[in-house]
């Protein structure tokens, strides 16, 4: 069947839907969802059982040693196949596909992160058409590949004992990840499209940008056209809001492939600003091509100006690492990005747009698509272009050498080469990466003794890993997105040695990996931090998705197999709370507790690394999001529920942020501005006791420069406690101008388990205006890490959650929800940091 979609006058454009699926050895066709994969149209058929739930991945590995096949039938109308040209698009099949059309082969595909458009003008036929795709077993396909070689590569992730993952260009992650399963689809996963058209069509559309001053922004159209009637033709380019005086040329174009070069001018260009800066603005720019009866091709583009370098040179102080947007450094905040699903096509729109939403929320002006995922949908760079999100984009090879013959590479300069071409108008496009951990990995994992491998086998890959990573890839850069900064794998530095925190990125595991306290964060500042994490728990109802109600423990059957990082995981979750916590009462205390573990450190990090600006430029934490309900480092869970971390990441990634630290006697207060202006503030210390009783107050105006971090006060702390017994203090600061807060934080002189917290009285009151609750807190004495919760609604989004509520000082939290005051006053759950203690 096909489904139509409007396009210029003289082409058409249709989608093909109405798929079934079978396996190639059964005569059973089942229907299919498309784009789709064969886990997820098993699961709809209940031939399989939720792979996200119990222990179910398992009993899902068969599926991957089978092959698969798709088909659809559709009518295709006369006045379709009197058009000069007939095309399928094929925007994206995994992996190793045969395609047949009306039982003739027309395709053999093997990459799932290209698209490809085949001519099918000679088989098409007016009336009824089959399309059929054989999708080959992944694992089948590839292990020739491997006895061939006759060695195993070092894919540590690849969750099996003959790790393939390195021989299919496919999403790395499904073969297995420190916080994923391995579900190693099949399947259509992006849209098919049969398109046809007369005389001519566009292929691309690039709209370079050249130069821009306030004055001008020099743009440099390249117009890939296919013409199967050569001739003369007019080429338009067209603003939609008459940003510019439209161009037209009329020119002759030869049969084939052909790239057209058309130089124009924005004046008074309005610039396209990071979150935090300003508005993105963006540029809708239309390109036309006709003859005189009128449009044969159109094509619309979003463009959006602005200059981006990323500085990567040596400085006094080693080698810097930072961008530079529209001319002014920028200190990048966000966080590692994975896919949303095991299921890549099972990702809505909705999802997208509201993990954009959390990010903006959060403060991030900055995301990587880090190497073993995928390269994103065109709905993921749209809305990184639309929220002035800057995009990191690696290219997707993760943790392992990959082979390097003839047929591997040309299969990568395909991808490379489909992928720059597909991303590279976004504004939010910041960097190309070639790779993740890879370099690093080989000059420090003991890859070579640890695996055996002999002289010659260890040279391959070295020199494998110079031809992808140092040649192709940057070739290919250079080719199709000149300009854009390259590098061949983050991090730069490794994260073992002093001087490896003076050059480039990092990715610095100590915390976690290495088992070093939080602390360590302070004193491990790299010139970028391009990874740091922690792990925790999710909520108790998205852990209730996958473990039954008797799984209380971490170590329960369901919940250690979603447990993935096999080397730390719980052991690590567990020391590092009962280094800084009491150990929690019982198993909701623990994942709320894992939480808080979690979101606590990670704020040194993000503090420190703040601070340090301009040394360091860059925090992008591991990680953002899940592809499964799990434990992991992410900050948002599979659900898309905030865990305790990113309430902490917007208050840390604010652009105007207050933090103490104490070092030997002293604290010492910081502002940190990412502002571009500079701001004039009071600033407020007040140090109390745990019931609110004053022991000291401070209050001095301040000046805070432009884009800085100062310290902007310093006092001894026996100044600011007097006699105060430190386990039994607490030290609030806040930055206000106009009357409003514009940052506050919360210091302790002792560590939490040695606080002495008292049981708090927490008074609740609630009103209700239009579709907001306002929830207001009252406590008679510190309550730490207060969490809201509602009793039937996991997804209730409380506008501030696991914060400290300090005696003397109320606070609201809104709350968007449609229930009425009495409803929620009984729907609504309290805790605190003291309710996980046992006595
Ligand atoms: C980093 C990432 C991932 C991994 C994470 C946690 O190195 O690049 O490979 O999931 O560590 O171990």
């Amino acid at each position: 069947m096909l489904t139509h979609i409007a396009t210029a006058q003289r082409s058409e454009e249709k989608i093909l839907d109405s798929w079934e699926f079978s396996r190639t050895d059964d005569t059973r066709w089942r229907k299919a969802s498309v784009p789709g994969t064969i886990h997820t149209d098993l699961l709809q058929h209940h031939l399989i059982p939720d792979p996200h739930v119990g222990m179910n991945e398992k009993a899902v590995q068969w599926i991957d040693k089978e092959d698969w096949q798709y088909r659809t039938a559709f009518d295709v109308p006369a006045d379709w196949t009197a058009h000069d040209a007939l095309e399928l698009e094929l925007q994206g099949l995994d992996t190793y596909a045969a395609i047949y059309l009306n039982g003739q082969h027309i395709l053999k595909s093997n990459n799932m992160f290209v698209g490809r458009t085949v001519d099918v003008k000679e088989v098409i036929r007016t009336g009824r058409n089959e399309l059929r795709i054989v999708f080959y077993s992944p694992i089948k396909h590839d292990m020739p590949n491997f006895l061939q070689d006759g060695l195993i590569y070092p894919a540590g992730n690849d969750a099996s004992d003959i790790p393939l993952s390195v021989y299919a260009r496919k999403a790395p992650y499904h073969y297995g990840w420190d916080w994923g399963p391995r579900l190693v689809t099949s399947g259509i996963w992006r849209p098919v499209k049969l398109r046809a058209w007369d005389k001519v069509t566009i292929r691309d559309a690039w709209m370079q940008q050249r130069s821009i001053t306030d004055e001008q922004a020099q743009i440099q159209a390249a117009i890939t056209v296919f013409t199967a009637d050569a001739g003369k033709y007019k080429v338009e380019i067209t603003s939609k809001d008459n940003s510019f005086r439209p161009i037209q040329q009329k020119t002759f174009l030869s049969k084939g492939e052909g790239i057209l070069q058309l130089p124009f001018t924005i004046n008074q260009p309005k610039r396209w600003w990071p979150n935090g800066w300003g508005t993105p603005h963006l540029y809708t720019i239309q390109v036309t091509i006709s003859d005189d009866k009128g449009i044969l091709a159109r094509k619309e583009v979003k463009i959006g100006l602005r200059t981006i370098q990323v500085i990567n040179r040596p400085d006094s102080l080693g080698e810097s690492f930072y961008l530079e947007v529209n001319g002014r450094p920028l200190f990048a905040k966000g966080a590692n990005y994975i896919p949303q699903d095991n299921f890549l096509p099972r990702v809505s729109d909705k999802k997208y747009q509201q993990l954009f939403a959390d990010m903006k929320a959060a403060n991030f002006n900055m995301v990587r698509v880090w190497g073993g995922g995928s390269y994103e949908n065109d709905r993921f760079y749209e809305l990184a272009d639309e929220q002035g999100m800057l995009v990191w984009q690696d290219f997707m090879f993760a943790c392992t050498p990959y082979p390097s013959g003839k047929t591997f590479l040309a299969n990568v300069k395909e991808e490379a080469a489909y992928n720059i071409t597909r991303l590279r108008n976004h504004p939010s496009l910041a960097l190309w990466c070639g790779n993740n951990e890879v370099g690093v990995a080989i000059n420090n994992w003991g890859w070579k003794e640890g695996y055996g491998y002999t002289n010659q086998q260890w040279e391959r890959m070295l020199k494998g890993y110079e031809q992808l990573f140092r040649e192709l890839l940057p070739q290919q850069v250079a080719t199709l997105d000149s300009g854009r900064f390259y590098f061949h794998s983050s991090p730069i530095s490794n994260w073992g040695k002093k001087e490896d925190f003076t050059k480039g990125d990092n990715h610095y595991w100590g915390v976690w990996h290495g088992m070093e306290p939080f602390d360590a964060f302070r004193s491990h500042i790299p010139r970028f931090m391009s990874e740091y994490g922690f792990q925790s728990f999710p909520q108790l109802a998205t852990v209730r998705h996958f473990a039954g109600e008797h799984e209380n423990d971490s170590y329960s059957p369901s919940m250690l197999s979603h447990q993935k990082s096999t080397t730390r995981g719980n052991q690590a979750i567990n020391t590092y709370m009962l280094r800084d916590y009491r150990a929690p009462k019982d198993f909701p205390s623990f994942l709320y507790l894992s939480q808080v573990l979690q979101a606590e450190g990670m704020k040194i990090a993000m503090e420190a690394h703040r601070q340090a600006k301009p040394y360091c430029m860059g925090s992008l934490y591991w990680q953002l999001n899940d592809c499964w309900p799990g434990p992991s480092w992410s900050g948002i869970d599979y659900f898309g529920r905030w865990k305790a971390l990113h309430y902490y990441v917007r208050k840390a990634f604010a652009p105007v942020m207050i933090s103490a630290v104490q070092q030997q006697d002293s604290l010492h207060t910081w502002i940190v501005s990412d502002e571009l202006q500079p701001l004039t503030a009071m600033l407020e210390i007040t140090v109390m006791d745990i019931q609110g009783h004053i022991i000291n107050t401070h209050k001095q105006q301040v000046h805070i420069p432009a884009n800085t971090s100062s310290k902007v006060y310093a006092a001894p702390t026996t100044q600011l406690l007097g006699k105060a017994d430190t386990s039994r203090v607490i030290c609030y600061m806040k930055l206000v101008k106009d009357n409003k807060v514009l940052s506050d934080n919360v210091h302790y002189f002792a560590s939490t388990k040695a606080l002495q917290l008292e049981r708090p009285a927490i008074a609740i009151s609630i009103t209700r205006q239009q579709e907001e609750l306002y929830i207001t807190l009252r406590t008679d004495k510190l309550a730490r890490h207060v969490y809201l919760s509602l009793k039937d609604d996991p997804d209730a989004r409380f506008s501030d959650n696991y914060f400290d509520l300090l005696p003397g000082m109320p606070v609201t939290i809104r709350l968007h929800a449609g229930l009425s005051t009495q409803a929620a006053q009984q729907q609504l759950q309290v805790m605190s940091l003291i309710d996980t203690y046992k006595h």
